[in-house]
C-alpha cells in the first residue's frame, strides 16, 4: 500500500478522499435520491383499520337433490303450504310405453305454437296438443277445446284415474323432437287450474331431466332474486324415463317452478302428457 493511502485510512478508518481533490467540483457527486425521499416515508403512519360488519349474509348454494326412487316426497312446507310430489318410475311397462309412444307420435294433433312475451311472439321449442272440453291459456297461447281424444289417450287416462283415484278432464301433450326442444322455467298456476292443482305427468320415449326450483319467499329484498336469480334456492332433479309417472300436488305450483332444460348431447324424441282439471274461468 502506498504511504498516501495508508495515511488516508488512518484518518478516516476507510478511504479518505484522495489528496488530489482540491475543489468542490472534484468531489464525488451525491447519489440521486429517489423521489419519495423526504416525504415522511420514515415517519410512522397512523393506520386506521375500520372494522365493518359484513351486512351481506354468507349464503351457500344448496346441493341439488336428485330423486330416482319411487316414493312420496314432501318438497317444502311453505310459504303457501305443503308441496308434495309422488314418483312412480315404472308406472307403465317398457313394451307398452313403446307402443303408446308410436301411437301418440302418429295420432295426436301436434302443432308448433307461439308464446307471446312483451308483445312479441316466439315459436315454442316443442310441439303441443290439447284435449279437453274447455280452452286452456298460458303465456299468451290459447288452446281451443278439443273433444276428440284418440283411443290411446283414453286408455292411459282410464288407467291413471283407476290407480291414483283422481279424475282429470284435460290433457296438455308435449312432443320434444330432440335434445334441443325444451320448456323454460314456469309454474302451472293459471287461474283455470284452481288454487292447488293436482297434475299427473306421464313420460314416453327418451329420458329427460325434470328440474324444479323453489321460488324465493315473497317480499325478499335480495336484488338478485328480484331479477329471477334462484341460485341459492333449493333445486331438485328427477330423470323422467319412459313409462314414469310424476304427480305434483298441494302448493307445488304456488311455491316451485319446473323446466325441461335443453340437452347438449343427442336425445331422441320424448312425449310428455300432463293430465289436469280445468275449471271454467
Ligand atoms: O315435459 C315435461 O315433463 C314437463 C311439461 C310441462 O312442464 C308442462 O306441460 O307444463
Amino acid at each position: 500500500m502506498s504511504s498516501d493511502k495508508k495515511r488516508r485510512s488512518r484518518v478516516q478508518g476507510g478511504w479518505a478522499p484522495p489528496t488530489n481533490i482540491r475543489s468542490d467540483r472534484d468531489k464525488p457527486k451525491p447519489e440521486k435520491l429517489p423521489n419519495w425521499f423526504g416525504k415522511n416515508v420514515d415517519q410512522p403512519v397512523e393506520k386506521k383499520f375500520v372494522y365493518e360488519d359484513n351486512t351481506q349474509e354468507l349464503r351457500e348454494k344448496p346441493p341439488e337433490r336428485v330423486l330416482s326412487k319411487p316414493g312420496v316426497y314432501d318438497l317444502s312446507l311453505g310459504p303457501s303450504g305443503l308441496s308434495r310430489i309422488r314418483f312412480f318410475p315404472n308406472f307403465i311397462e317398457p313394451d307398452e310405453a313403446e307402443w303408446m309412444f308410436t301411437e301418440m307420435h302418429n295420432e295426436l294433433q301436434w302443432q308448433q305454437r307461439s308464446d307471446v312475451k312483451n308483445g312479441k311472439s316466439y315459436l315454442q321449442p316443442r310441439l303441443t296438443a290439447w284435449y279437453g272440453d274447455l280452452p286452456y291459456s298460458y303465456s299468451g297461447v290459447t288452446h281451443m277445446p278439443n273433444k276428440e281424444w284418440p283411443d290411446v289417450l283414453r286408455i292411459i287416462k282410464e288407467r291413471l284415474e283407476e290407480v291414483t283415484g283422481n279424475q282429470f278432464n284435460s290433457l296438455l301433450a308435449n312432443l320434444y323432437r330432440d335434445g334441443h326442444n325444451h320448456v323454460n322455467w314456469h309454474s302451472d298456476d293459471e287461474k283455470s287450474l284452481g288454487p292447488e292443482p293436482t297434475i299427473a305427468s306421464l313420460s314416453f320415449g327418451d329420458t329427460r331431466n325434470f328440474e324444479m326450483r323453489k321460488k324465493p319467499p315473497p317480499g325478499i329484498t335480495d336484488k338478485k332474486e328480484e331479477n329471477g336469480d334462484y341460485t341459492f334456492m333449493e333445486h331438485v332433479r328427477i330423470p323422467l324415463s319412459s313409462g314414469s309417472l310424476l304427480i305434483m300436488e298441494g302448493c307445488t305450483q304456488a311455491d316451485w317452478q319446473h323446466q325441461i332444460p335443453k340437452e347438449y348431447h343427442d336425445r331422441s324424441a320424448r312425449i310428455n302428457l300432463t293430465f289436469r282439471v280445468i275449471y271454467p274461468e
